[in-house]
């Protein structure tokens, strides 16, 4: 289900309708596909079942950056799964406790260090010690690392052999194929694609020059 083949993954910070629209066009286009804030802040979890309910494909991943004690994680995640996604996104730097919660009940991408600016002030200091620390934790599938450091993603690398999901590609800067070259298994690409006058050509835009790229020895 989280394998990659395009290695794009689409994500859909717009209005519930117009992610439901995306979804239903891109699905088995793209690897997958993420929901986060702008869909569950304006309908709950109904938003994220919504776009769960369109997709055969192309999995779903939802984005709230949990990042709660334990307990109150563990029952974010537990509404986000039984609304229909297949994998969710944890903070970090909360600690694998944390984590581990989350785990137990859906797969899990654990966020390493962040793509904006400001990550380089606290949160990649913590980078190596947030995989290290989470790499045995069953139901940690992976990873998400900056496209728009890919120092980070080879760093991520180097200490596990499980997916990497990179953000950071278009809007943020990063070129399409340049966190895979580093070692990513998927690059996370929203506005590039959400605000593009053609999402579809966009999105087969980006799985082309991702194809050509060729990934980092493993
Ligand atoms: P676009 N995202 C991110 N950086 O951008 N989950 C991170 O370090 C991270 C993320 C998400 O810039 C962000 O929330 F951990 O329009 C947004 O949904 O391509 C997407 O990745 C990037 O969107």
């Amino acid at each position: 289900m989280l394998e990659p083949d395009t290695r794009l993954i689409v994500a859909l910070d717009v209005s519930p309708d117009r992610a439901v629209e995306i979804a239903e066009t891109l699905d088995g286009y793209v690897d997958g596909f993420k929901v986060g804030y702008e869909v569950v802040l304006a309908e709950g979890a109904a938003g994220i079942e919504r776009v769960a309910e369109v997709l055969e494909e192309s999995f779903l991943l939802v984005d709230l950056k949990t990042a709660d004690i334990p307990e109150i994680s563990r029952s974010i995640v537990e509404r986000v799964s039984e609304a229909g996604a297949n994998a969710a996104i944890v903070h970090g730097f909360v600690g694998p406790d944390v984590v581990e919660e989350c785990a137990e009940v859906l797969p899990v991408f654990v966020v390493a260090t962040m793509s904006h600016p400001g990550a380089r002030e606290f949160y990649d200091r913590a980078c190596r010690d947030i995989v290290k620390a989470c790499d045995d934790i069953d139901g940690v599938v992976g990873y998400v690392a900056p496209a728009t450091r890919p120092e980070r993603v080879r760093e991520v690398r180097k200490i596990t052999d499980k997916l990497i999901a990179s953000p950071g590609v278009g809007a943020q800067g990063a070129a399409p194929g340049d966190a895979v070259r580093a070692g990513a298994d998927f690059e996370i690409v929203g506005r590039a694609i959400t605000e593009a006058h053609d999402p579809v050509e966009a999105a087969k835009d980006l799985t082309r020059a991702m194809r050509t790229s060729r990934p980092a020895e493993r």
